[in-house]
């Protein structure tokens, strides 16, 4: 196979789909960050849509993360979707509702005021209220002892939640045991863990912090604040 360049954003949840997979396929890549905020031309050159992640594949740049999940799924054992075609449709339905929760966790992150966050709060608590619904009893992944893609489309959503909880309690999560099982279960999966690095905590707050938005002003509070001083002195020794 060709050498593969990750172009990533280190808190993207889309790039943190596709280093999953590669992590479970263990195919070597390397991963090049790029400025967001100021995107130089190399990087206009390879995406169109401006966006993260693209994987280049050799000289040959793939843009979109399906895209890019697919295409690892055609080219690299194992094979994490079902082999069965309906099942694998519905595979591929559910990551396109992961991509659904996402905008739902960015709309909660720019609420302009309480009354918003409430609100969007209880649109994300209905997406996982549907999970709930679709979750195997006991499982520890989407599809029953497997991981799967839709993990590692889940996995990231959930990551959003273990710096948003120290910041403000939204009510996501009670009565909803198959999710919490789920998101804990994903949270320690070694593919999941290494798809950010260890300042991602900090960065996160950071990046909330820095929004006119109910959310960041909260992030001022106590409890982030804590966390904030703890997560960048590991930040800080591992830099
Ligand atoms: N549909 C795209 C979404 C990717 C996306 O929204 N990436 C964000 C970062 S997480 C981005 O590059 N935003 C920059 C921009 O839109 O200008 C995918 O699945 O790859």
């Amino acid at each position: 196979m060709s050498p593969l360049v990750l172009v990533s954003h280190a808190l993207c949840p889309y790039v943190q789909r596709a280093a999953i997979l590669l992590a479970e396929k263990g195919v070597p890549f390397e991963r090049r960050d790029v400025d967001l905020a100021n995107k130089p031309q190399w990087f206009l050159d390879v995406s169109p849509l401006g966006k993260t992640p693209v994987l280049l594949v050799g000289d040959v740049p793939v843009f979109e993360s399906a895209v890019i999940c697919e295409y690892l799924e055609d080219t690299v054992l194992p094979r994490l979707h079902p082999e069965d075609p309906l099942r694998r449709a519905r595979h591929r339905s559910w990551m396109e509702f992961g991509s659904a929760v996402l905008a739902a966790i960015g709309a909660l992150y720019s609420a302009a005021d309480e009354a918003a966050l409430r609100a969007r709060a209880g649109d994300l608590r209905g997406r996982f209220e549907q999970l709930e619904a679709v979750l195997e009893e006991g499982a520890p992944y989407f599809d029953g002892d497997r991981f799967s893609v839709v993990d590692a489309v889940f996995a990231p959503v959930f990551r959003y939640f273990d710096v948003i909880d120290t910041i403000v309690d939204l009510g996501l999560w009670h009565g909803l045991p198959k999710v919490r099982a789920w998101r804990r279960q994903l949270a320690r999966r070694p593919s999941v863990v290494a798809a950010v690095d260890a300042a991602y905590p900090r960065r996160l707050l950071d990046f909330l912090r820095g929004r006119d938005a109910a959310l960041g002003r909260r992030a001022q509070g106590s409890a982030a604040a804590r966390m904030n001083r703890s997560t960048s002195r590991c930040a800080a020794g591992d830099m």
